[in-house]
């Protein structure tokens, strides 16, 4: 299809997920922006508002089913001017967390994306076990996490934060910047070749719309000062956004959020804690839980400084929450089969009430 798509990160698996959508007048686009049930599309004619249809509503079961920032979709212009959107093409990554309010629904943050970047700030918001928990997630999702540490500009010692980071993010990049040295960011730019996607992620204030605003080249993206007491932003950007680098490449910035709940899908535990796992092959027994089983190899790394304890708490800690999370989803999965069976039961009733009848 034409370059524009391309750079918007078009490949040939959409272009074949979409055939099967094709008819007169559809077109593909790429949602940049979501307000309440519109959304902002780009498409090879510019940018559109869009509404989902009425049959793609009746069909979402779930939350994920709507379009969300980052997603290709099958368009429709209408008359005034706005668009239908009639299907979401299959994502082959999404960010997910526990929607607020209602600890089993999944909220998808960004689709397609082929970074993430973990924003922390070397001022008072860095932590090293916040970074850990983002890991986890950054995981799930499908993309591969980068973290990257910034407001180097405010620290002298950022290479010992740079080794404190990488000791609990085995395999993965981590980069110390500052958006006030713009050349500093250049490091991010391997990762947006054109049509790549990544998303910024991370508290409020540690500079991810700054970060954006360097790399395009402009201010686009409003930023606020943190407050100086505490070092806390001010929660400045309040919507998924994403945005075209005339360089090549697609970011998508994103609010702070001020605690990022776990969305277990897969196995990611792994992948965030790769180092305990590698140990954990020699533990006695297969299913051991480091938590005090004879011939544990993880505790003896402990024991003898190979392996840091608060990285051990950390994983119990994250274990605890996933095991919580899917307890909670599979009695919300019980719940919905009572109500689905109740409901066929009553239709039963009824159709043998009427057979009675006549
Ligand atoms: N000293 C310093 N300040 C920075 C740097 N990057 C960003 N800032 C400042 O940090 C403040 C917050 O930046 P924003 O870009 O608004 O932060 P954000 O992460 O987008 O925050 P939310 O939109 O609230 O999630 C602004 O005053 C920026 O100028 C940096 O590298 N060094
Ligand atoms: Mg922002
Ligand atoms: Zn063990």
């Amino acid at each position: 299809m034409s370059d524009l798509l391309e750079e918007y990160g078009w490949t040939e698996r959409f272009a074949s997920a979409f055939a099967e959508h094709a008819s007169e007048g559809r077109v593909p686009g790429r949602v940049v922006l979501e307000h309440t049930h519109i959304y902002r599309v780009a498409t090879l004619a510019g940018e559109t508002l869009a509404r989902v249809s009425g049959r793609l509503r009746h069909r979402a079961q779930t939350r994920p089913d709507f379009p969300a920032v980052g997603d290709w979709v099958v368009l429709e212009p209408v008359e005034n001017g706005d668009a239908r959107i009639h299907a979401v093409l299959p994502r082959f990554s999404r960010f997910s967390r526990r929607a607020a309010g209602d600890a089993t629904e999944e909220q998808v943050i960004a689709a397609n994306i082929d970074t993430v970047f973990l924003i922390g700030g070397l001022d008072g918001d860095f932590n090293p076990r916040r970074i850990e928990r983002y890991l986890v997630v950054a995981w799930e999702s499908g993309a591969t996490p980068v973290v990257v540490l910034n407001k180097a500009d405010l620290v002298e010692d950022a290479a010992r934060h740079l080794a404190d980071v990488q000791a609990v993010a085995p395999g993965v990049d981590v980069h110390a910047v500052s958006a006030h040295r713009p050349e500093s960011l250049d490091v991010l730019r391997r990762y947006l070749d054109t049509g790549r996607t990544a998303a910024l992620l991370g508290s409020s204030g540690v500079g991810k719309s700054t970060i954006v605003n360097r790399l395009v080249g402009h201010d686009l993206l409003r930023t606020q000062d943190v407050r100086i007491t505490d070092s806390r932003g001010r929660h400045t950007s309040t919507a998924r956004q994403m945005v075209l680098l005339g360089t090549g490449g697609v970011l998508i910035d994103t609010p702070g959020m001020r605690e990022l709940q776990l969305w277990e899908s897969g196995d990611s535990m792994g992948e965030a804690f790769a180092d305990i796992e590698e140990l954990a092959a020699s533990c006695r027994f297969r299913d051991c839980r480091h938590t005090g089983e004879p011939g544990c190899t993880v505790r003896s790394a402990v024991a003898s400084g190979d392996l840091a304890k608060t990285r051990l708490d950390s994983f119990h800690k994250l274990a605890v929450e996933r095991e919580h999370q899917a307890r909670q989803l599979d009695a919300r999965a019980l719940l919905e089969d009572k109500r689905r069976s109740k409901v066929m039961g009553k239709a039963l009733q009824k159709h043998l009430k009427n057979k009675g009848a006549t």
